[in-house]
């Protein structure tokens, strides 16, 4: 007996000293030293033994069982230690990999555009308003001398919010607010969405408008075309020539719309143009006194340009984009262009 539980340290300690895995050594743990294990197994003929023999059979049972647990936890830290480096080493960042680019993002064209025309008007002096979409038909229509039987106020045309409520349909009743506020001299610009019932290939029920208003003592109408014709020097080169056409507008009184030189052609005509130098860009006007009357400014005293363009138009012109409606769509595609 005595030789088999020697046998048997011998051969468990070198079995389990090859062990590769956990998992077997936890079933060597069972096979030797579990309640059916092999050390009971040998125990169970303690009985057949000369009681002198007892007590030193089973002390050396109790040296092999200690012998055999003793190698099983060596043994388990190995395996274990080796099984951290392998979890380490698969984990670990490989940092000589080249980077990925990540996707730079960019401003809309519109509002590309919207921050250039502001950015030349700021180096003349002018402030930036903003004010709500959603507007009073007093701000709206009446204070900018639009009688209440106008056709823009049909709901054709205008979107009703509530009687008296409409989405605005240009930005001027911002600078209507700004002249309720301050007394002049003032000189600002105000971008901002506009809202029509107007939808097809050349019209969006919304759209982005910039406006500008600058009134003081002695404003003139060659102040209005000195002032527009830097703008479109900056904006579509020094080259571009202006001409006014006498126009009318309710709000402004004399009216003109102003056209460019074609800066797709040189003016030497193309589709864009219709092959005849110009293009119509925005609207533009002396401010009516009436206008002057609802914001309480003495029009004995003061007079003051106005002007209003579409920057949806302006910014399907300089990229040449074949339709209005591309720019709201947001389709990624398209917007990675500009
Ligand atoms: C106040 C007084 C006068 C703003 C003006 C225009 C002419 C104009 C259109 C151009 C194309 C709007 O986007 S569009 O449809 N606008 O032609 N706007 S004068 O006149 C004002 C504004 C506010 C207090």
């Amino acid at each position: 007996m005595k030789a088999d539980l020697e046998a048997l340290r011998t051969r468990a300690l070198e079995e389990i000293t090859v062990l590769d895995d956990l998992q077997a050594l936890e079933q060597a743990r069972v096979t030797y030293l579990g309640r059916k294990g092999k050390v009971t197994e040998i125990l169970r003929g303690l009985g057949q033994a000369s009681p002198e023999e007892r007590p030193k059979l089973g002390q050396l049972a109790n040296e092999v069982k200690q012998a055999i647990a003793e190698r099983l936890d060596e043994r388990k830290q190995v395996l274990e230690a080796r099984e951290d480096a392998l979890q380490a080493e698969a984990a670990a960042l490989d940092i000589t990999l080249p980077g990925r680019r990540p996707q730079r993002g960019h401003l809309h064209p519109i509002t590309q555009v919207t921050e250039e025309i502001v950015g030349i008007f700021q180096a003349l002096g002018f402030q930036v308003a903003t004010g709500p979409d959603v507007e009073t038909e007093y701000y709206n229509f009446d204070s900018l001398n639009t009688p209440p039987d106008h056709p823009a106020r049909d709901s054709h045309d205008t979107f009703f919010v509530q009687p008296g409520v409409v989405l605005r349909t240009h930005t001027s009743p911002v600078q209507m607010r700004v002249m309720e506020k301050v007394q002049p001299p003032v000189a600002v610009v105000v971008p901002g969405r506009t809202y029509r019932v107007d939808n097809d290939a050349s019209h969006s029920p919304m759209f982005n408008q910039l406006e500008g208003l600058l009134v003081d003592e002695g404003i003139t109408f060659g102040d209005l075309k000195g002032t527009l014709l830097h703008f479109v020097q900056e904006f579509f080169g020094a080259d571009t020539k202006v001409r006014f056409r006498p126009h009318f507008f309710p709000f402004t009184e004399p009216s003109a719309e102003m056209d460019i030189s074609c800066s797709v052609c040189q003016a030497n005509g193309c589709r864009v143009c219709k092959h005849s130098g110009w293009v119509e860009l925005l609207g533009c006007g002396m401010v009516h006194p009436r206008v002057f009357g609802y914001a309480g400014y003495d029009t004995e005293k003061y007079t003051g340009f106005a002007f209003g363009m579409g920057l949806d138009r302006l910014a399907v012109q300089r990229h040449a984009i074949n339709g209005i409606g591309h720019l709201f769509e947001n389709d990624l595609r398209f917007l990675e262009q500009f």
